[in-house]
Parts: structure tokens; sequence; C-alpha cells
């Protein structure tokens, strides 16, 4: 005989949760599908602030991120408390796919790749004229991080007050790669913003190069000080002697068409191990068509390589053929050790 009775006693046991109006337990992870959107704007020490809507969140990665970890300008879903009041901590538990990013190493031979900055559109190299002196390599080295992450290049050469552009612009000025020259005089005067901010509108940049450059005095000089405050309340630039900055930290534009500007630490090089050297050529577009005539599989470093001939012909700089190779040579030694 059928005990339909018993049957339905322990469905009743057992779909009894339910009926109390608790969720079923599922194997599967929530979706976080009532997650609120957020733009990380910096990260210290595991704590990620972000910006929901219009206000400052701090938040943690929740632990189904894994190893996962969010960076400067990462798009992040957030949960928990969203309220950005004081003392309180949402969790990060989703981070959408990246539009770009920048990528190096702290030298060639560092197998640890870290993202500096997801989702830039472009990257403004910044090199001071003087104090520090140019660095030809660095911005090679970042110019050729740019092509790779996907971000379109800015030259941003500072304090020409102290030394002129002549020699590098030399050297970089016939590309096409846009760029600027700026002055003490022209940051006071408000010119060096105006003249930045043509090229940043509506756009995510990040500010790189080596330390004392000036980046910050750009950044500083492109967003007004009441901006930088609201978002920067919980901000990472700290002052150690001179103000050093010590993390990434995006900063909105107040111009009508938006964009984002991310200042960034200095760099003393830009390891480039996790780029494959056949991808170098790319970052030097003025010597890229030269290579049209090259053996295949070529090196750019080698006896029969097309480009002697072709910059002696007087397509290109030669100089700009030596940083190629000197850039090449050092990433070869390095993945030789
Ligand atoms: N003469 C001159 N000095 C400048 C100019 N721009 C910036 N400086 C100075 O250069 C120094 C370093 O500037 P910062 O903006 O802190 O440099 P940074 O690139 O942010 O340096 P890190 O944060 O260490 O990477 C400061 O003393 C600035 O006042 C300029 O156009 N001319
Ligand atoms: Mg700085
Ligand atoms: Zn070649």
């Amino acid at each position: 005989m059928r005990r339909y009775g018993k049957h339905t006693d322990e469905d009743d046991i057992r779909s009894r949760p339910n009926r109390k109006g608790n969720r079923p337990r599922t194997h599967i992870r929530p979706k976080h599908e009532d997650a609120a959107e957020g733009l990380v704007l910096t990260v210290d020490r595991g704590r990620l602030t972000c910006l929901v809507e219009d206000r400052i969140v701090t938040a943690m990665k929740a632990r189904e991120l894994g190893r996962k970890a969010a960076v400067v300008g990462d798009r992040v879903a957030l949960v928990g408390d969203l309220s950005g009041a004081k003392d309180t901590l949402a969790r990060i538990v989703r981070i959408e796919e990246r539009t770009s990013v920048l990528r190096r190493t702290a030298d060639d031979d560092d197998p640890y790749e870290r993202v500096v900055v997801a989702n830039a559109d472009q990257l403004a190299i910044v090199t001071a004229l003087a104090d520090p002196e140019p660095r030809p390599r660095l911005i090679d080295r970042c110019l050729v991080a740019a092509f790779d992450g996907g971000l379109t290049p800015l030259l941003v050469m500072t304090k020409s007050d102290l030394a002129p552009p002549d020699e590098l612009l030399g050297l970089y000025g016939a590309l096409d790669i846009p760029f600027v020259v700026t002055s003490r005089e022209e940051l006071e005067n408000g010119d060096a913003a105006d003249r930045v901010r043509e090229h940043l509108d509506g756009k995510v940049t990040a500010f790189v190069g080596h330390s004392g450059v000036g980046k910050t005095t750009l950044v500083n000089a492109l967003v007004p000080e009441d901006r930088r405050r609201t978002v920067g309340h919980v901000n990472a630039v700290t002052g150690r002697g001179r103000h050093t900055t010590t993390s990434a930290l995006a900063l909105p534009l107040s111009s009508k068409a938006g964009g984002w500007v991310v200042d960034t630490p200095g760099v003393r090089s830009f390891g480039l191990a996790h780029i494959d050297p056949s991808r170098v050529i790319h970052a030097f577009p003025d010597l890229e068509p030269g290579t049209e005539g090259c053996p295949r599989a070529c090196s750019h470093d080698e006896p029969d390589c097309a480009l002697d001939a072709w910059v002696a012909e007087g397509h290109a700089d030669p100089a700009r053929l030596y940083s190629l190779r000197r850039l090449l040579a050092t990433r070869e030694r390095t993945e030789g050790d």
C-alpha cells in the first residue's frame, strides 16, 4: 500500500525551510544581482576606495575573488554597506572585464607583473626636460607598454623653464604621438593645464614617469582642489620629505566631456618581462614601415635586418634605431640570465 501521507510528511519536513521564507541553500554561488557598480579610485593596503554613484565607499575584496586583485580604474560590483559612512566597509564581489591594462614588471627579469591601471584609454608619459634628466629609455619602455596594453600614448615634457625641449623633440616630435611641453610659468598661469586638457577630454588618462618629473603637480593643476578633496579625502598621497606619490589615484576632470586622470607613483624602470619581443616594434611607429624588407621572424637586431639600410636612406632618425636595438638587447640579456 502506498503511504501517501508519510511521503507527504517527509516532503513537508524537507521543504519546510522554504515555506518559512528562507531561500533554499544551493551550491551555486549567489550572483549578486543586486550589487552596485563602482569605480576603483585608489588602493591602499587592501582597502579600496570606490566611487559608487556620487559616494566614496571604502571596500575590500570578497573572498570569492580569490587571488584576483582590483586595481585603480577597475569597474567593480559591490555589496554590503554602500552608504559611504565613516568606518563602513563594502565588499567587492566582481571585477568587470577590462578594456585595457597597463602592466609592468619591476625589472625585465622580474616574473611578477603588476597591473598599474585598468581601463585607461591613454597613457601620458611624463618626462622632465631637466631635474631629473630625461630618460629616452624609459620613454621607449612606456611606449611599448602603452601599445601592448591598448592605450594611446601622449608625451608630456615638463620643466621647459629649466632646459629646452629641442633634443627630445628631435627624437619624438616626428612620431605620430601627440606631445605637450609645459613650464613652471605655464603651470602658474593655467596654460599648462589648458594645453594638456585638450588631450584628455572624455578619456581616462594614466600619468606615468620617473619620480619628480611633475605628474602630481600637473594632475593638481588639472583637477580643481574641491574635487580632489571630495574624492581624495582618503587619498593615499602622503608626504615623506618631498611629497612623493605612493599609490595610484584616479580623479575626475571637470569638463563637460568628462574623463579621468590617474596619478601614479614614480617609477625607476618599466620592466617589460611580460611582453613578447616581437611586439616591441609596434612602439616604434617611425621604424615599423622599414621592417617590410626584413627576413621572416626578424629580430630587428641581426645582420639581415632591413632597418639599417632603410634608416641609412634617411627614412628615420638613427637614434631611434639605436633606441630600439638597445631595448631589444636589454630584454634579451635579462631573458638569457
Ligand atoms: N621648475 C619646474 N619645476 C616643476 C615643474 N613641474 C613640477 N615641478 C616641481 O617638481 C617637483 C616634483 O613634482 P611632483 O609633481 O611631486 O612630481 P611627481 O612626478 O608627482 O613625483 P612622484 O610622485 O615622486 O612620482 C616639485 O617640486 C614641483 O614643484 C615645472 O614645470 N618646472
Ligand atoms: Mg607624484
Ligand atoms: Zn628587422
